[in-house]
């Protein structure tokens, strides 16, 4: 029987397919064992079906998409999951994440989680920078469950995989989603305040309101696509969109141009100060890149 389905997790030199309600143990056809082919969750393949659960991969589709952290394909979307607090979140890697999903053609969710810890004010501080785009933006507690019906409504029917730092929440937030998963989360070092990383490998899960979603392992540092031009970051700032049709040169690229209207958003205080900072330590960092070819 042949089958069309899609890889949910490789595993010690198997790859685990989704398809026609089942889940089939496949190896690779002769010919993917010498090419340098990468096989990864959310594949969408064609398998021939033998006995019992077992099965062979004999294509893969093209790839609509494909993030390097973590290591998904064919992804409708990515909940980047911060702590609002315990640990702190990482700005850095949340617009770093923001830009590589956006650059990606991936559909990123910003999810801050842990709402149980800060006060009200606290979290207007990281609302008004954050909610403004045109961005999905969830406020979640697993505690109080504060938000969960709106992720949960997020995800349905769609391939999702969730990133972050370390001890944000990912795998405790899956957990209140599908209880029956009963994932393994880590109990936060009191002393480092920081994630011990409990979830160590991909997997794609199925969810009972149809869709997938992958827990992840916990990563702190995230690439920017290698090929990004210079003209090409701010693109991926949401917050500069309706901005960057006002500076005056079409080049701008909002550092020390004249008359650049995002430069003036950010000194009248419309724009994050913090934000824009972190978009030029970005900039630097891709024309660094550049020179390099
Ligand atoms: N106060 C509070 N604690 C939470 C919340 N969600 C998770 N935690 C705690 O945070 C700690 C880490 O949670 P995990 O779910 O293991 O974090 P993770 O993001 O999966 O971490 P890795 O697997 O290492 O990437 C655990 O002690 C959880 O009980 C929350 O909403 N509020
Ligand atoms: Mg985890
Ligand atoms: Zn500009």
């Amino acid at each position: 029987m042949v089958l069309e389905g899609i890889i949910i997790k490789g595993y010690s030199g198997f790859y685990y397919v989704w398809a026609n309600s089942l889940v089939w143990v496949c190896s690779l056809r002769g010919k993917y064992r010498v090419k340098t082919q990468t096989f990864l969750p959310g594949d969408r393949v064609r398998i021939t079906t033998a006995e019992e659960n077992k099965a062979v991969i004999e294509e893969v589709k093209t790839r609509k998409n494909e993030l390097t952290r973590p290591p998904v394909a064919n992804i409708d979307q990515v909940i980047i999951v911060m702590a609002l607090s315990r640990p702190e979140p990482d700005f850095w890697l949340l617009d770093r994440l923001l830009v590589t999903a956006l650059a990606s053609s991936v559909q990123p969710v910003i999810c801050f989680n842990k709402a149980d810890l800060i006060s009200e004010s606290e979290h207007e501080i990281v609302s008004k920078v954050y909610s403004r785009m045109d961005i999905p933006y969830l406020v979640t507690s697993t505690k109080t469950k504060q938000g969960i019906d709106e992720l949960k409504s997020l995800l349905a029917d769609k391939i999702s995989v969730f990133a972050g730092p370390s001890g944000v929440g990912k795998s405790s937030l899956l957990n209140i989603l599908e209880p029956q998963l009963t994932l393994k989360t880590g109990e936060i070092s009191e002393k480092l305040v920081r994630g011990k990383h409990t979830t160590r490998h991909v997997e794609l899960l199925r969810l009972s309101e149809g869709g997938l979603l992958a827990d992840t392992p916990g990563f702190s540092q995230a690439f920017l696509p290698k090929d990004m031009k210079r003209e090409e970051l701010s693109v991926y700032y949401p917050d500069f969109a309706e901005l960057r049709g006002k500076c005056k040169f079409k080049t701008c690229l909002h550092r020390n141009e004249p008359k650049c209207a995002v430069r003036e958003a950010v000194q009248s205080g419309d724009l994050d100060v913090a934000r824009y900072e972190r978009y030029l330590g970005m900039l630097i960092e891709v024309i660094e890149e550049e020179s390099r070819f």
